[in-house]
């Protein structure tokens, strides 16, 4: 097992300023952070790789807190000096981004870098500073000046740390040691099929904020109800105590409360809203205003539930014609993180006819949930609890669920996000099922408004030439949504196996077939029954949908993949070469043949909702 990651102080001192017990109380981040001054802090930072932490560790593997340790940016002050490390000789790294696709020899590189740039920040006596990340792949420590103000790990979620008392009129110096160790006690563990892209692979930002600020509110339609808003508000700094107004002027709203002595508000109104829908995203500006402090967020407003097998969007059945995703750059090597990026990935998926994404693995950027409200895209987005996690270790238990309230907190004010998936293929134990159901419990918790699921795996059982696949997973009962993988015509038999194929469930639940699929190499062409070429995968992909067609309580799917995405595991020359291969488009963008079929089954089920 791995070193122990000791603490997260942000969190502990999160804790001690709001004791828990409140609707919706996260993991507090500073929401909204775009909506607010910044200084945007992304560009060339100076780098240092350092695959034995020498910049960390000593010889005897202590931490380092000497002129040694490379958080300290020290410079020789004489010609005799000893110093083996140097910022400004060692080249540079864009953030955002992964470094294995700036470098070379990065490319496999898995360890830590150290990343360093220098701002001045003129503060205003009462202002307060915080220093803001999208995301870090997987482990972030973070120095100013010479000193940690904080640490975080899990490489998906948002992070800040408050500089108020640190920053300088001039020649701060910002350090991140960013490492991406696989580890087996880690969310995810060390198996995965994807590409463990490391770096500071999001925006990085000085939020500046008063004294006392809006730190986070919650805005939304009540549960079951289209015409009700409730939510809270929550201050941060003093005074606490203040008279908070929301408005939404275009549709005439404003309505006043006042916060309690922890600096919270919790609220319930009427209003007569035109309800976002994939068809008519409508996003209202909503100003959240305190007495010193003001910030407006785009809003839409929906309600999402389940009836026995149906999936109820505004009160009316919905079908999610969706596709699965990896967080890659649609047009260029490595991670995705902008809006253009988002806007090119979510403009593929409505090419495709979808009205629904699986945002697989982990949380994505921001951008592309605040994109999925405004295009009009339902989103499922997920934790990296995949395949083989430590379900006894109690540190992992925490480092998923804080992951997850990570990711709730940031987007709970998304109307595109209805389910929250924790979990992926996941093999059936006690200490499993004891695991994600305390993911399951905290995710309704955070946000009662939202549904839960997670890609469970079915189980078969053959009569005659006939197979019948059960949904038998004991956590169908915790779920709100089933969500199944499975790959009949890929990993399993042939694709006209699915012809004689039949699906039952003991829940009476809608399920979302989360995946299947085939790999093609685009411009592969051959027979049907060759692997690897585009035709194998057009004819799994009329097969499979013939059978999706079948089953009674099918309500959405998500078939894997949008695009090629990397992978360490796929290392067949010339059809793999390191890529999962099983895209509808290929890392260059180009449509392979299963794409067209996808797309009329999409066209023809809008016009005809399968029943
Ligand atoms: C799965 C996993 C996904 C893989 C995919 C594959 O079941 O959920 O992460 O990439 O299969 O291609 O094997």
């Amino acid at each position: 097992m791995g070193r122990q990651f000791p603490f997260r102080h942000y969190l502990l001192a999160v804790s001690l300023l709001f004791p828990g017990g409140v609707l919706g109380q996260a993991t507090r981040l500073i929401a909204n952070t775009s909506a607010r001054q910044t200084v945007n802090l992304d560009g060339q930072w100076q780098a240092i790789v350092d695959p034995y932490d020498v910049g960390f560790l000593d010889y005897r593997a202590r931490p380092l807190t000497n002129n040694n340790a490379f958080f300290k940016n020290y410079k020789p002050q004489s010609p005799s000096e000893l110093v083996e490390y140097d910022f400004d000789t060692s080249g540079h790294l864009y953030v955002p981004g992964d470094w294995n696709t700036q470098r070379d020899s990065l490319f496999f590189y898995e360890g830590s870098v150290w990343y360093k740039r220098s701002f001045d920040y003129v503060k205003s006596p009462k202002e307060r500073a915080f220093v803001h990340f999208g995301a870090a792949n997987y482990k972030a420590f973070v120095y100013l000046n010479g000193e940690e103000i904080g640490r975080h790990e899990g490489g998906f979620t948002p992070f800040d740390f408050e500089i108020t008392n640190q920053v300088r009129a001039k020649d701060n110096f910002l350090v991140v040691r960013v490492d991406d160790t696989r580890r087996s006690d880690q969310v995810p563990t060390v198996n995965t099929d994807w590409w463990n892209y490391g770096g500071i692979t999001r925006p990085v930002s000085l939020v500046i904020l008063p004294e006392s600020f809006i730190q986070d509110y919650s805005i939304q339609l009540k549960k079951g109800s289209t015409e009700q808003i409730t939510g809270w508000v929550q201050l941060n700094g003093l005074p606490l105590q203040q008279s908070v107004a929301i408005r939404i002027p275009e549709a005439g709203i404003e309505k006043t409360f006042k916060t309690d002595s922890r600096g919270h508000a919790e609220f319930s109104f009427n209003a007569n809203l035109q309800l976002w829908s994939p068809e008519s995203p409508k996003l209202y500006a909503v100003e959240i205003a305190g007495e010193t402090d003001k910030v407006t967020d785009r809003i839409g407003f929906r309600s999402i539930a389940v009836q026995g097998t149906d999936i109820l969007l505004n009160g009316k059945p919905v079908f999610l014609r969706g596709i699965s995703l990896h967080e890659e750059a649609p047009t260029r090597p490595g991670r995705a993180w902008s809006e253009d990026d988002a806007r090119t990935l979510l403009g593929w998926a409505k090419e495709l006819g979808c009205n629904f994404v699986r945002l697989a693995h982990y949380p994505y950027d921001e951008a592309m949930l605040r994109m999925a409200d405004q295009l009009g895209v339902l989103v499922w987005e997920e934790v990296p609890v995949y395949w083989m996690i430590e379900w006894e270790n109690p540190q992992t238990l925490n480092n998923a669920e804080t992951q997850l309230k990570e990711m709730i907190s940031r987007d709970h004010n998304r109307a595109s996000v209805i389910i929250y998936s924790v979990g992926n293929e996941t093999p059936i134990s006690e200490p499993r099922n004891r695991f994600i159901r305390q993911l399951i419990d905290d995710a309704h918790s955070a946000d009662a408004t939202r549904l839960v699921s997670a890609a469970l795996q079915p189980t078969g059982a053959m009569q005659g030439d006939r197979t019948t696949l059960q949904i038998n997973d004991p956590l169908g009962e915790a779920v709100d949504i089933l969500g199944t993988n499975e790959y009949i015509g890929w990993y399993t038999g042939r694709p006209e196996d699915t012809d004689r194929t039949d699906w039952t469930s003991p829940f009476n639940k809608p399920l979302i077939m989360s995946e299947f699929g085939a790999d093609a190499l685009f411009g592969y062409h051959g027979a049907s029954q060759t692997r690897w070429t585009e035709e194998y995968q057009e004819n799994l992909y009329e097969h499979q949908i013939a059978m999706l067609k079948r089953i009674p309580f099918l309500r959405g799917m998500s078939p894997w993949v949008l695009k090629d995405f990397r992978s360490p595991r796929r290392t067949l020359p010339r059809f793999e070469d390191y890529f999962n291969r099983k895209g509808l488009v290929s890392d260059h963008g180009e449509r392979k043949k299963a794409f067209l079929v996808l797309q009329k089954f999409y066209h023809d089920v809008q016009v005809q909702p399968p029943k």
